[in-house]
């Protein structure tokens, strides 16, 4: 296998971050290497990082099998590493003193660890990422392990900070366990390991963490094939600049999941049992949206396609239009009532959907939530179609730069009408942001609260975060610092994926 298949080792933080951001970096490795040995004694051998990520458009619809455009961001999850041959113990200890220090043993080989998903602790993420790689391992006797993490992606903000830490602790684990499995591996691993901690989530944040490029999105395809496609920006004059601004309401999507995250992915799943069930496909045994769709075109006539781009609008048109057909009660379906229309009974539905992961509704949004992901995929991939027909030359940089932005309006109008999970200070957010220049504004990542995305000119950046500063948050929370200020509304680029990092030499330990 290719080296680009594997998480790449450096000695130097320059290949890690921009150039802009490297004093700031080596200042916090060096501090994470002194925290380590005066917690531990001895210095680490190696740092694992992986890092959160902002989802320019697709949300919602990992799970459903469609692909997603997520970017990495330079906020990441640091853990510092040292092992032992003495013992299987894993001790963690966090620069941030808010979280506690903890300590658990590997049980066998089978158990591995235990997590009680009733407990929401920081621990419990690291757990699941190091019982998801010793699963896979399979190993009698894994080494001990010390542990220092450093994490800096906003937790309940939407930008990832759980799968960052998730994926940090299986590279961890591997690589303190001398193995070296490829990217994808861990991805799937990472992905299976989050669902330990009690939300039935999609693929996107796992692979954005693990396999992003430093200049680009990446354009995450999940089905028949996993494919990961980086996706440059278009060459516009102004550039374009991402600014994620946090609304500060935290979404802790574990606890809400049974009202929020799971019942999504319940409702499109039976959404995908609906349509399946009037077109006369429900013996195929799709399992997604996207999965029908596939299914009906394998057996239907189809127009000759110029593009692949082309193929996608004409399908997904058409599932748009079968939707309205087939999925008729816009205000929802009570359990009963989705259980006939899917040719199902209601125990059926329970044992297949809700037994795993419990859910709690009277009423399922069936018809609102296929229109948003069928439609939101939609966008996704005209978003991407426009970037790679302005790649080198732009005719006229403020078309393009209008067409991306009402892609991403209408994503936040989709999400806020037909997914409900948007919320007032979303709302609020998103409208100063376009009025204060941005072409597009959006909720990013799960939602209820979080962060908003907003592509704004490159040379407006600077004013476009002061008025959003005076506009929204001085008058919330005028206490906060300037300082306080830059960690809930900043640029970000474009940032790599997962890196191991090592210390060169005594003398020269930061590389570069
Ligand atoms: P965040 O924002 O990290 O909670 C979640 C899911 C994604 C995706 C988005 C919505 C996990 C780990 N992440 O992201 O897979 O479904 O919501 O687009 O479940």
């Amino acid at each position: 296998m290719q080296q680009e298949n594997f998480v790449p080792t450096t000695n130097s933080v320059m290949d890690i971050y921009a150039e802009s951001k490297i004093p700031g970096q080596i200042k916090r490795y060096r501090d994470l290497f002194q925290e380590f040995k005066t917690i531990y004694g001895f210095d680490p051998e190696f740092v694992a990082r992986s890092p959160g990520r902002v989802n320019i458009i697709g949300e919602h619809i990992d799970y459903a099998g469609f692909p997603v455009l997520p970017m990495a961001v330079d906020r990441d999850c640091l853990i510092a590493v040292a092992t032992t041959k003495l013992d299987s113990k894993v001790r963690l200890a966090n620069v941030n003193p808010k979280f506690t220090r903890a300590e658990f043993s590997f049980v066998d080989k089978e158990r591995i660890v235990d997590i009680d998903d009733t407990v929401h602790e920081w621990t419990n993420y690291f757990k699941a990422g190091y019982k998801g790689m010793l699963e896979s391992l399979k190993l009698d006797a894994p080494v001990g392990m010390f542990c220092l993490m450093d994490g800096s992606v906003p937790s309940g903000a939407g930008m990832s900070s759980s799968s960052a830490l998730v994926c940090t602790s299986s590279i961890a684990t591997m690589i303190a366990n001398k193995k070296c499995l490829s990217k994808n591996d861990i991805v799937q691993i990472a992905i299976a390991s989050e669902r330990y901690v009690g939300t039935n989530g999609g693929g996107m944040d796992q692979t954005a963490s693990i396999m992003s490029h430093a200049d680009a999105a990446t354009f995450i395809e999940f089905h028949p094939k996993f494919i990961t496609t980086p996706v440059h920006f278009p060459a516009t004059l102004p550039a374009i600049s991402f600014v994620v601004a946090n609304t500060m309401v935290v979404a802790d999507k574990v606890v809400s999941a049974p009202v929020c995250y799971n019942l999504r992915v319940v409702e499109t799943k039976v959404a995908a049992m609906i349509l399946a069930n009037k077109l006369g496909l429900l013996s195929e045994r799709p399992q997604t949206l996207k999965e029908v769709m596939d299914l009906f075109f394998a057996g239907s006539e189809e127009p000759k396609y110029a593009t692949v781009t082309e193929r996608w609008i004409f399908r997904l048109g058409r599932m748009l239009e079968l939707v309205e057909q087939f999925i008729t009660q816009h205000d929802g379906y009570s359990l009963a009532e989705m259980a006939e229309a899917a040719g199902l009974s209601e125990d059926e539905i329970h044992a297949r959907f809700m037994s795993k992961y419990p859910v709690r509704a009277d009423v399922f949004h069936i018809y609102a939530r296929a229109i948003h992901v069928y439609s939101e995929a939609l966008r996704v991939v005209q978003f991407r179609d426009v970037c790679e027909r302005n790649q080198d030359t732009v005719e006229d940089s403020q078309v393009v730069l209008h067409q991306l932005g009402r892609l991403m309006n209408e994503s936040q109008v989709s999400c806020r009408d037909n997914y409900h999970c948007s919320c007032k200070e979303l709302d609020d957010l998103t409208l100063i942001c376009r009025k204060a220049g941005a072409y597009g504004s959006r909720l990013t990542g799960a939602g209820w609260g979080g962060c908003t995305v907003s592509m704004v000119p490159e040379d407006q950046e600077q004013e476009f975060i002061q008025r959003v500063k005076d506009e929204y948050f001085r008058p919330r929370f005028p206490d906060y610092t300037e300082e306080q200020l830059s960690n809930v509304i900043f640029s970000s680029r474009p940032s790599s994926g997962a890196f191991i990092y090592r210390k060169r030499t005594a003398i020269n330990p930061y590389g570069g």
